[in-house]
């Protein structure tokens, strides 16, 4: 068993490696193998003459480069890709018999791309959207496909009305603006006329839409599949993605500012963590239904605008995904790779979710333009771990010579090879299916308030108020004012104080009478207050001038990198600073190249020099209000509080100059006379695992949680 898993490993590296080429130490050759002797001059009659045709090297550099872009993808245009391997953590085979979800011994490699939905390809990270988390597990069943979203909901219940959600979703057609936002005019008449969207607006305007890293992001199968076990028994299944890191968020205004300050933010975060190897890690849970229980609740199982709250049928966590290679090249591996919700293995099925089953036709369709032709399963991030073999042959690109004179079944001359395997191979879950030809949609679908209230009620009070800040931004782009008051209608189904808040900042009249859908329920899982809260891979700027404490700098420091939090000295100039003791720091970022925004929490050390310096600059202090303002944890030791002190700062407990307490008010952590930093540094590591400190942020009454 072991040889075999050994085997099957090397073959999969071997398989990639088949294909990569390493060009250094290498002489240049034209595709043809010609060796190149010049590549910076055009052949020309005489050297200020006309360039010659013949030129053979010109014609095939100059062609080739224009055909280096291919069609991005009409959505998730802009993605980052990794590889990694899936392990289960016990055997599914009561549930399951995907070979994948057997034994927890076998690494599956897997390929994981990320993107945003709406944006062209270079477009910003940090917009608000929802994120695509799509996975490739190269298992020994051939390829499976779970192409997710970090949203477990979605805008419309019917395949069909894609390209319309799409239209008004992205930029308008007569001016191509804006890009990769949904605060416009198309989208929000789109969401007017159409109720069952209601639930992922919730979804869209919610901290959800603005992950703070790819690391920190749920993922969700959305459409409902099964699991069908060796004897053929299957049940409904939800499949999760949950990263050990929590689920976290950026602030609005920090995404906006990262948008222009660092377009690339989230995928710098996932390449710079796998290369220092803060390998991102994410459980693989199921909710598992059985066939007979499909009935038993309030919405239809098969409707895409509904999850399954979490406390009603518990999310039973069977394994982790972990991402430790980045690709080697971008567009071979991230933009080449081709998923398809109907890439699927014996073990896992579909169901008659009209969503779903129109995203089956879609994705093959979408690839076939996209890639050039029905060979793309050739490329190698796309081909499997196992052999392929059947009777389809050309096309354009066919990298495969097929051997021999038989591309037909049935046949003789091969005794019918390649031969189905009626037992072995893909069977489709034998569904009792019979009804009316119709265009229609299910009545059970109709109830399209009661989960975006559900969502609301389980929203945590700065989570509410980040929704209603959403609302004004989004709807206050809004040109049409009849559309922005259909909003506040709209939204009155869900809850009448929404309704309220959302009115107040767009201009237009409440609701004429106090809505609500009548839910009181809640599920807390869905707050990402709820989430898992650690320091680790978190990044530190620690700013820094001439004349600052060394040995209280390096303790603090020191502590940090022990919980592996990240730290990064900012200063005015780029070069080496020297403390007060006479020791000399490098400093990794001046104000030119990084900002507040780019890190999780901020340190001051003292040192008299060093912070008489950071009081004189505008930069420094800004630094501070802003991460203040983002509810960052901030820390400041000895004179790094005076630093604090001149700052916008206001309303918060810290440290006096007359005792050494450690003193921590709503993640502002500071002392004063201390020469030993371990108790600071352990609250000021606590004051960074919880990621944020909304409470710091004014409360507005009317979104109490
Ligand atoms: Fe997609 N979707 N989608 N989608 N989707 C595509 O396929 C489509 C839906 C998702 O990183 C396209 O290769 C239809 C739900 C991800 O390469 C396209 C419907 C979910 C990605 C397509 C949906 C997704 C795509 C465009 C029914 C979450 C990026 C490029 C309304 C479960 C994969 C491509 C990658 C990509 C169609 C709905 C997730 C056009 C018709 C629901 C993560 O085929």
């Amino acid at each position: 068993m072991r040889r075999l898993k050994k085997r099957y490993e090397e073959k999969k590296e071997k398989q990639l490696l088949d294909f990569t080429m390493n060009h250094d130490k290498e002489q240049l050759t034209t595709n043809q193998g010609v060796s190149v002797s010049h590549t910076d001059d055009s052949l020309k009659a005489g050297d200020r003459g006309p360039t010659l045709m013949e030129d053979f090297h010109f014609r095939e550099k100059l062609t080739h480069f224009d055909h280096e872009r291919i069609p991005e993808r009409v959505v998730h245009a802009r993605g980052f890709g990794a590889h990694g391997y899936f392990q289960v953590y016990e055997s599914m085979e009561e549930y399951t018999m995907a070979k994948f979800l057997q034994d927890p011994a076998v690494k599956t490699p897997v390929f994981v791309r990320f993107s945003t939905v709406v944006g062209s390809r270079g477009s910003a990270d940090t917009v608000r959207d929802v994120r695509g988390f799509a996975t490739k597990f190269y298992t020994q069943d051939g390829n499976y496909d779970l192409v997710a979203n970090n949203m477990p909901v979605f805008f419309i219940q019917d395949a069909i009305k894609f390209p319309d959600i799409v239209h008004a979703i992205k930029p308008e057609p007569q001016n191509e603006i804006p890009q990769a936002s949904a605060a416009h005019d198309t989208f929000w008449d789109f969401v007017v006329n159409t109720p069952e969207i209601a639930h992922m607006v919730m979804w869209l305007l919610s901290d959800r839409a603005i992950p703070r890293s790819y690391r920190m992001m749920e993922g969700f199968g959305v459409n409902t599949f099964r699991f069908i076990n060796k004897e053929g028994k299957a049940c409904f299944v939800k499949f999760h993605w949950k990263p050990l890191l929590g689920v976290h968020s950026l602030v609005w205004d920090e995404a906006q500012k990262l948008a222009g300050k660092d377009p690339d933010y989230n995928r710098r975060d996932l390449w710079d963590a796998i290369n220092m190897g803060d390998y991102p890690e994410y459980e693989f849970g199921v909710q598992i239904l059985e066939e007979e229980d499909e009935f038993k609740f309030d919405f239809d199982i098969l409707d895409a605008t509904k999850f399954w709250p979490e406390e009603d049928i518990p999310v039973k966590i069977i394994g982790k995904m972990t991402l430790n290679r980045n690709v080697d090249n971008f567009f071979a591996e991230t933009e080449q790779v081709a998923f398809h919700p109907g890439n699927m293995v014996p073990g896992i099925d579909f169901t008659n979710d009209p969503l779903l089953q129109g995203r089956l036709f879609s994705y093959l369709d979408t690839q076939l333009i996209r890639l050039g032709g029905p060979n793309f399963h050739e490329i190698p991030i796309n081909r499997p771990v196992i052999p392929i073999h059947n009777n389809q042959r050309d096309g354009y690109h066919r990298m495969t010579i097929d051997r021999g004179t038989v591309s037909y079944s049935p046949n003789s001359i091969q005794d019918n090879a390649p031969e189905p395997l009626p037992e072995q191979g893909y069977t489709h879950h034998a569904e009792k299916v019979e009804g009316w030809k119709v265009r229609a949609r299910s009545e059970s679908f109709n109830d399209h308030y009661s989960q975006a209230a559900l969502f609301w009620n389980s929203m945590s009070s700065a989570e509410r108020q980040h929704i209603v800040e959403a609302f004004h931004f989004e709807v206050g782009n809004v040109k049409d004012q009849d559309i922005r008051q259909r909003v506040v209608d709209m939204f009155n189904n869900v809850d009448g104080e929404l309704a309220i808040q959302i009115a107040e900042g767009i201009g237009v009249e409440p609701p004429k009478t106090f809505g609500g859908s009548g839910v009181t329920a809640s599920s807390p899982a869905v707050s990402q207050e709820n989430t898992i809260m650690v320091p680790q891979t978190r990044k530190v700027a620690i700013l820094l001038e001439e004349g600052f404490n060394f040995n209280e700098t390096m303790q603090v420091m020191d502590v940090l990198k022990k919980e592996r939090v990240h730290t990064e000295i900012v200063s005015k100039n780029l070069g080496m600073l020297k403390s007060k003791e006479g020791q000399e720091l490098n400093v990794g970022k001046n104000y030119f190249t990084t900002a507040s925004i780019m890190y999780d929490a901020v340190y001051i050390p003292g040192g008299l020099q060093n912070v008489e310096t950071l009081k004189t600059q505008g930069d420094a202090l800004h630094f501070v209000n802003e991460a203040f303002k983002h509810a960052k944890a901030l820390g400041a030791s000895n004179e790094g509080v005076d630093l604090l002190l001149a700052s916008e700062i206001q309303g918060i407990e810290m440290a006096g100059k007359d005792d050494d307490r450690v003193v921590t008010d709503l993640g502002v952590v500071t002392v004063e006379n201390s020469k030993d930093f371990r108790e600071f540094s352990k609250k000021f590591i606590a004051a960074i695992a919880q990621h944020r400190h909304w409470m710091r942020q004014p409360k507005k009454e009317m979104v109490p949680a």
